[in-house]
């Protein structure tokens, strides 16, 4: 970006919005004749007006964000002419059975919302084997109540170490160890015949350095990416960089050779940033959307989604363009595959994450799901504090998110835990943020006395002595020490806290993500260690393969795993009747008497209100009876008992309550 004027790179975003809309009316009132003719010929007569409506209803979206992005070096008008026109063949090659879904999607638009959704997310190799192997798997699924099934990276990887699969070097096929294409179409249709969407991942930040766009780049035969013949560049930039990867992959710049120079690199060093700068990598980003949408992935997760834009001067996150870029490819998508939705990774402050689910000044189609990482970050920092306060003081503060929306909540992931706690936050309950966030990792590496967390730390940062943890969700909530030490009571309260943390994921309303072995109890895994492509990732502790001996008990209500999955079960199918657990509308988190408590409540118009009530003590807290006249207890991992005008709360319980 070096070599265009970063001051005029907003000029096009500051026109007033009315004359930015009549630009893109005029452009689509140009481009509409044309496309009538060439829809109806490939599309037919019914699904032809079909397309145009949308193209009616969505082309200002897809025009505005272009021409912010490139209007100043290219023609939007062309450029959007282009982009409906890719969007027209898929959506011409577009299978009748997803077609269908298309015309289910749009009578019901907000179908991500429903209280029955319920996600889960494995690794396909370490889950089931092969993409084939996931049909033997879909019954536990269903038994969990899932309904979204979020398949780690499975497109083919580099040779070797590949991050987990994010290094991808070619989006048109999958990984031959995983399958193929058509078992990937296969699969995607078993879980439509069981009402499950399946979600795939979309690496649009950077592509492995084998790809074949890397090579033709190489050759000089595409400008997909960017390089710098010395470091004048690249040290102005890392100026104000934060390191991602700061123990094992120093620095966001590697050096391609003495005559390539520097490539851009914000993670590993075989993953290479594509320039979002150049139209044509939105263009081939948006073609592997589609192939995907068209092959039937219903969401999309955008992974690494912060890191699109970079600019000269700050952390090189959550800058205008990354919206611009997701806004458009939502547009576009919208027009060729209705059923398509997205969710953004954008594990950012509180304050940079409510506009990727479009929650701007004023409010665009962007993403319709992201992560919740706030909520899990700050689930984690109660358990190890065993106090809320913190939680309800950030929760409290968060913007809401746009109505048409859906938060993906969850306990655990394939990541580590970063500590996104707000040193304003912090300060607003009397704590130190850096100090909190030391404390935190104390806690959960176990090095904290009295800790029963077995986590690891995660990209210890020597200069700044950040770090983030790894590990099980068993492993965190104290399960893996419980066990060797044959403790039984502490078991019983490393389960507390393993089903706590979910009873507020699944009754938070959004959709709550069960990370596979979870649902187990799954202890940390080390064997990653023995595997040179694996040992220098400490991620690998909490992505084990699932272990089949823990899978046959499940149902054994006297095992540990039978008794979290027996929960796990509880919580999707009593969700799936709350009408007040429909994602979208925000959750009033209540300041209490006691500190120790974490309360919400939901309200819905069908079904009244909803209220969650949490206590992150090892000791008893009570919160006022006020709080649940009215209200029937629906679940609980206690039986609600007042007391001189308190509900009790056993340490470490939770209950929902709803409208009768
Ligand atoms: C994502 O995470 C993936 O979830 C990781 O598994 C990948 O390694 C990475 O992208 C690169 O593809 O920094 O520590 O705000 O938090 O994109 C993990 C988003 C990461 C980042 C996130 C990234």
């Amino acid at each position: 970006m070096d070599d265009r004027d970063e001051a005029d790179l907003d000029a096009r975003r500051r026109l007033p919005d009315a004359q930015r809309r009549r630009a893109a009316a005029a452009c689509l009132r140009a481009l509409l004749p044309a496309v009538r003719i060439e829809a109806e010929r490939t599309l037919g007569r019914a699904e032809s007006v079909a397309f145009v409506a949308r193209l009616e209803l969505w082309f200002a979206d897809l025009h505005l964000p272009l021409d912010a992005l490139f209007g100043d070096r290219h023609d939007t008008a062309g450029l959007a002419a282009r982009i409906v026109r890719q969007a027209l063949a898929a959506a011409a090659a577009r299978p009748a059975a997803l077609r269908e879904l298309d015309r289910r999607r749009e009578v019901d638009p907000r179908w991500y919302q429903h209280p029955r959704m319920v996600g889960y997310v494995a690794y396909v190799d370490r889950f089931a084997g092969t993409i084939r192997g996931l049909h033997t798997r879909l019954d536990h699924l269903a038994e969990l109540g899932v309904t979204y099934l979020h398949l780690m990276p499975l497109l083919r990887p580099r040779e070797g170490e590949n991050d987990g699969g994010y290094a991808v070097a070619d989006y048109t096929s999958v990984d031959p160890r995983l399958g193929t294409m058509a078992d990937l179409e296969e699969l995607a249709a078993a879980l439509r015949e069981r009402g499950m969407s399946l979600c795939v991942d979309l690496v649009v930040n950077h592509t492995a350095r084998e790809h074949a766009w890397a090579k033709d780049w190489l050759a000089g035969r595409n400008s997909f990416y960017r390089s710098f013949p010395d470091r004048t560049v690249p040290d102005a930039y890392e100026a104000t960089l934060p390191d991602v990867f700061p123990d094992r992959a120093p620095g966001s710049f590697s050096l391609v050779d003495e005559a390539g120079g520097w490539v851009w690199t914000t993670f590993w060093d075989y993953q290479w940033d594509l320039d979002h700068t150049n139209p044509e990598v939105f263009a081939a980003m948006l073609g592997t959307v589609l192939q995907l949408a068209d092959r039937g992935v219903e969401i999309v997760r955008m992974d690494a989604a912060p890191f699109l834009g970079k600019r000269l001067g700050t952390n090189c996150q959550n800058q205008p363009e990354v919206h611009d870029i997701l806004q458009a490819m939502r547009a576009a998508v919208a027009l060729a595959a209705p059923a398509t939705v997205f969710k953004a990774e954008a594990i950012v402050a509180p304050e940079d994450l409510v506009p990727y689910l479009g929650g701007h000044p004023r409010e665009r189609p962007e993403c319709e799901l992201a992560y919740h990482n706030q909520l899990m970050v700050l689930l984690w920092s109660c358990l190890a504090t065993k106090d809320a306060r913190l939680a309800v003081q950030a929760l409290r503060r968060m913007t809401s998110a746009p109505e048409s929306s859906a938060w993906a909540t969850y306990v655990r992931c394939h990541d580590d835990i970063g500590w996104a706690v707000s040193d304003v936050d912090a300060a607003a309950v009397g704590w130190d943020g850096p100090a909190h966030r030391r404390f935190l990792n104390d806690f959960y590496s176990g090095r904290f006395p009295g800790s029963f967390a077995r986590g690891a730390l995660f990209q210890e940062n020597p200069e700044t002595g950040d770090a983030r943890i790894s590990g099980t969700a068993a492993a965190l909530c104290g399960l893996d020490e419980a066990r060797e030490r044959s403790d039984a009571g502490a078991v019983d309260l490393a389960l507390r806290r393993l089903v706590l943390l979910h009873a507020v994921t699944y009754g938070f309303g959004g959709i709550p993500l069960l990370y596979m072995g979870d649902e187990l109890g799954l202890a940390n895994d080390e064997s990653y260690r023995d595997d040179p492509a694996k040992a220098d990732d400490n991620r690998w502790l909490h992505r084990p393969r699932m272990d089949e001996a823990a899978f046959g008990r499940r149902h054994d209500p006297a095992a540990v795993e039978g008794r979290i999955f027996g929960w796990l079960r509880c919580l999707a199918a009593t969700r799936a009747e709350l009408l007040a657990l429909t994602a979208g509308r925000t959750s009033d988190v209540l300041g209490l008497d006691d500190p120790h408590v974490l309360a919400w409540r939901r309200r819905h118009p069908r079904s009244g209100v909803f209220l969650g009530l949490a206590n992150m003590a090892e000791h008893p807290a009570s919160v006022d009876a006020g709080l649940v006249a009215g209200l029937e207890q629906v679940l609980g991992s206690d039986p609600l008992e007042l007391r001189d005008g308190r509900v009790t709360l056993p340490p470490l319980s939770w209950m929902w309550f709803s409208e009768p």
